[in-house]
């Protein structure tokens, strides 16, 4: 049986290119900068997004977790969206390792956080409270059907951080799907931010990586952070030519996974018992929901599973699917004839 994976688009497998870059990559010890390939692809990385200097990172959580612990100390607060993957599942690690205070905010459908909350939430300068210090937003927004930020919202919040003094960090793991659906530079979506972190690993189909990117100063002391946490890898130049292959070739590509989640939301939009709003789809990521008469997620889950597609439970009654680079069009009308199946 050919399985169907809309589980994430983690689950992506590195492109023959990619491959073939790994074997034939020249390496050496990245602890000691050491590494041309990693050299190559952080100044690739730095220079797409339009920051002075970039960071090869484990993953996106090791990204977002460097990037706090090098804007704050311990008992300065960060404010960030309710719904956001730092806050959501991350396990807390900037609190348990940085001592870092989030402050959660509504996240509102579209995945921004009001300006007028972000504004309100900032500490005064009083014995009592912890000092503000980081503002972080998601580009694009997961748990928000997968929205993307515009530049005019991040933009703004940009002026409104550096107002008050504070900074301004994007979880970007999806930023290339959030320039492609909005047809802007990344580096436009970027420019607002003090430092960003983007992912290799997840739409862009390179087996393992993220990248932080920031000013140089910045970089030095998520470098010195990296290592702390166990993040110093040696022939790191493996895995980086597998991203210099993602950011050449993968990114336009992105266009067809948007496309083919609004195929599959308009497509769920027309069977019965299934809830979805196609018109929140407009990157990789759709999100719907089982009617409450019917049976619960986990089981369709399991019952779609059983006839070779995989969604994700992400509630009770609510399921993730997401488009990526092994899922064509042919697989989408394939498994939406599964989930009318399994509805009858
Ligand atoms: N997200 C994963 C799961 O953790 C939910 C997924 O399948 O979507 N920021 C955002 C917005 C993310 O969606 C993710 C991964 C991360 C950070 C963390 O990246 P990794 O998995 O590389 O640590």
């Amino acid at each position: 049986m050919d399985i169907i994976d809309l589980r994430s688009d983690t689950i992506t497998r590195p492109t023959p290119a990619m491959r073939k870059a790994m074997a034939e990559a020249e390496v050496g010890d990245d602890v000691f900068k050491e590494d041309p390939t990693v050299n190559r692809l952080e100044e690739m990385a730095a220079q797409r997004v339009g920051k002075p200097a970039a960071l090869l990172v484990g993953s996106g959580t090791m990204g977002n977790l460097v990037s706090q612990l090098s804007h704050c100390g311990r008992g300065d607060e960060t404010i960030l969206g309710d719904q956001s993957h730092v806050f959501f599942y991350e396990q807390g690690g900037a609190s348990a390792l940085g001592g870092i205070h989030p402050r959660t905010l509504a996240n509102e459908l579209d995945g921004t956080i009001a300006l007028e909350k972000i504004e309100a939430a900032i500490r005064p300068d009083d014995v009592h409270f912890p000092i503000s210090r980081l503002v972080i937003l998601e580009n694009t927004h997961n748990r928000c059907s997968g929205t993307p930020l515009k530049p005019t919202y991040t933009t703004a919040v940009g002026r409104l951080v550096k107002r008050h003094g504070l900074k301004l960090h994007i979880d970007g793991a999806r930023i290339f799907n959030a320039a492609v659906a909005l047809g802007v530079d990344v580096a436009e979506l970027a420019a607002p931010a003090d430092s960003l972190t983007f992912c290799l690993s997840k739409g862009l189909a390179a087996p393992v990586g993220s990248v932080v990117c920031g000013d140089e100063a910045f970089i030095s002391r998520a470098r010195r952070i990296r290592k702390s946490v166990g993040g110093g890898m040696r022939q790191a130049g493996i895995i980086a030519a597998a991203g210099i292959v993602a950011l050449t070739e993968m990114v336009n590509r992105l266009a067809e996974d948007h496309v083919n989640a609004k195929a599959l939301a308009s497509g769920l939009a027309e069977i019965q018992g299934l809830l979805i709003d196609p018109d929140a789809v407009v990157t990789n990521i759709v999100y719907f929901r089982v009617a409450k008469n019917r049976m619960d997620a986990p089981t369709l889950v399991r019952q779609l599973g059983d006839l070779g597609v995989r969604v994700l439970p992400t509630a009770k009654d609510q399921m993730r699917a997401v488009l990526n680079y092994h899922v064509t069009l042919a697989d989408v009308q394939r498994a939406l004839a599964v989930f009318s199946r399994v509805m009858k």
